[in-house]
This record gives structure tokens, sequence and C-alpha cells, in this order.
């Protein structure tokens, strides 16, 4: 794997973090050791360039990354606290409540871990997650993450776009989709079972926005392998378009010529769309989409007004050009 150096974190502080940061991760480590904290747990985040905020706590395996290349790939924006994007989480299903993810995935079983790569696609391969984790080299992705709900976070990924996997299996000229199966195993995940959703979690995408560059398979966060409760071993993200398109827990990716329907278009068709692309003035039938509370900041913060495509109109708005965004919500 592409591991970068220690050195090479170190020389982005130099070159790529703003002297607030630096003077705010110096602060913090001058804390840290002072505490007698372990210095092997913190040195390594020392260079990471959204280390002025909370780091990993390290419990986890480091999953090494280089800063991604890729257009739009890096928001500047302030990365949500690592306790906010391992306690508030949807993932339902171990559990409705956004505190229920993090308490009741502890014991999920993620190795062994296979996905089935197949469908219209002249390679069909079940691939083991060390295949995939050596695929193709790890990138850091600090994406903005809107949920339908009308809450927001920025969160520092790991993982490569899908695009590589997708060249590997090369898709037949009938591919014109593709479809993410989750997990749904009713031993582990309290919730399968339940009638909230229809299990597996659906998910799928247009195959032009699968190939996208921004469109992200996931394997890590924060410099660390997934937590549990957000979606280990290997998920889906989809910045531009509302948190339920990024399916958690993968374990089949399948190529297909019909638009698959989504879990969620599925539970309420008039709400959830197969697009979904984040979009401030398409309204929710239950609310405004208009605006979105960054989590983090409190409750009495003033919303943030919500972007077209979640801020990455430059990069994928010429994929929705001449689509009425209203019709295809
Ligand atoms: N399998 C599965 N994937 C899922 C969900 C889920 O309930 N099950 N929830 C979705 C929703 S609504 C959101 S907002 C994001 C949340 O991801 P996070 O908890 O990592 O922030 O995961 C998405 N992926
Ligand atoms: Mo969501």
């Amino acid at each position: 794997m592409h591991f970068l150096k220690d050195r090479g974190f170190q020389h982005r502080i130099a070159s790529e973090i703003t002297p607030q940061a630096v003077y705010e991760e110096r602060r913090r480590w001058i804390q840290m050791a002072a505490a007698g904290a372990a210095l092997a747990a913190g040195a390594g985040h020392l260079g990471r360039a959204h280390a002025q905020t909370v780091t990993a706590p390290g419990k986890l395996a480091k999953l090494p990354a280089v800063r991604s290349a890729v257009a739009g790939a890096n928001t500047m924006e302030k990365p949500t606290a690592y306790e906010d994007v391992t306690t508030y989480n949807n993932f339902y299903e171990f559990g409705t409540d956004k505190a229920d993810p993090a308490r009741n995935a502890t014991k999920f079983k993620t190795t062994p871990w296979t996905v089935a790569v197949e469908g219209e696609v002249k390679k069909p391969k079940v691939y083991d997650l060390a295949e995939l984790l050596k695929l193709a080299p790890m990138e850091e992705r600090i994406y903005r993450m809107r949920c339908v709900e009308g809450w927001s976070m920025v969160i520092p990924w790991v993982g490569y776009s899908l695009a590589e996997l997708i060249k590997q299996v090369e898709p037949t000229g009938n591919a014109k989709f593709v479809e993410f199966v989750t997990l749904a195993d009713p031993k582990q995940m309290p919730f399968v079972g339940s009638r909230v959703l229809e299990w597996p979690y659906v998910e799928g995408l247009r195959m032009d926005e699968a190939m996208h560059p921004l469109t992200l398979l996931s394997f890590g966060l924060y410099g660390e392998v997934l937590p549990n409760q957000n979606g280990a071993p290997v998920r889906l993200t989809v910045p531009w378009k509302y948190g339920f398109k990024s399916a958690k827990s993968l374990v089949k990716i399948r190529f297909v010529e019909k638009q698959p329907t989504s879990s969620w278009t599925k539970a309420a068709q008039q709400e959830y769309g197969f697009y979904s692309n984040v979009n401030p003035k398409v309204d929710h039938p239950r609310w405004s989409q208009a605006t979105e509370r960054r989590i983090g900041e409190g409750l009495f913060a003033k919303r943030r007004p919500t972007l077209m495509f979640n801020g990455y109109e430059p990069q994928v708005g010429q994929l929705y050009a001449g689509m009425d965004l209203a019709k295809n919500f």
C-alpha cells in the first residue's frame, strides 16, 4: 500500500495548513505531553492537516493515506469532532436513535468480509477485504456530509474512488446503474427484521455518478479504519447526495440495466427519490432543505445555508445538465 511516512506528514505542516491550525495543534500537543499522554498515540497525528480539531483516540488500526489530488476532495472547513462523527449516527440496522449504532455495533464482526461484484460486468469477482484494501492507494478526502434530516458534518474519510474498482471488473454496455447491497444479519443487527425499512438496505447510482472521481469507497475516517457504527469495514460515500445514498457495510455491488429502487424510496416514494442530490431549492415534503445544522456547533448556533449539490456543483453539476431537479429529486 502507498503509506505516507511520518516525514511526509511533517512536511504538510509547513506547506498546507494555516498558521492558526499549526498553533492550535502545537498547543494541543504540548497539553497532551504535559498530561503525560502517550506520545505514540499523538505523534502520528501531529502533522495531519485536520489535526487542529479532535484526533481519533487511536483505538482502531491506523489506515494511512495520502492527501487526495481529486478536484474538490478536500474542503478547508473544520472537520467535525471524532466524538460526534462516531456517536451521532444513522445506521438503522443497529437502531433508530442517533446513539444506538455506537452502542449496539460494538461486537459487530467485520472479519472475514467479502464484497461480491457482479451483474453486467466482464469480470465478476468476490473480493476479500484484504484485496480491496490494496486495490488502489488510500486517499484522505475531507467531505461535507449532509443528511436529508437537515444536519451536516465534515468528515475526513480514507478510501479511493469507486471508479478504481469499477475499472477492474469491466462493465458491459448494458451496465447503466450500480446497485449497492449492505449486510443484513439479524443475529448481529438487532433492528434487521424491524419494519422501519426493507432489508437489506439497498442503494443505487447511475453509472456516470458511480464513475465520478468524488464517489468514494471508504475504508476509514480520521486516519483509522472505519468504526463499526460508521459502516465498517467498507462503505460508500457520495458527498453531493443526501447521506442515505452512502450505504454502509457493503456486501454486494451489482451492475444493472434498470434503475434500482432504494430502500428509502420503497419506504416513502414521495419523500426520497432516486437522485437525492443535495438541493436547497427542493424541499422535503415535511421540511425545508434551505438550511442545515452543523453538528458540533451547538443547538443555538445559526443554521448554515445548504449549498447546491452540497457545494460540489463545480465538480458534478454537468452530470445533471438539462434535468428537472425538482422532478428528479
Ligand atoms: N446500511 C445502512 N447504510 C446507511 C444508513 C443505514 O441506516 N443503513 N443510514 C444512512 C444515512 S441516513 C446517513 S445520514 C449516513 C450516516 O453516516 P455516518 O453515520 O457515518 O455519518 O449513512 C447512511 N448509510
Ligand atoms: Mo441521513
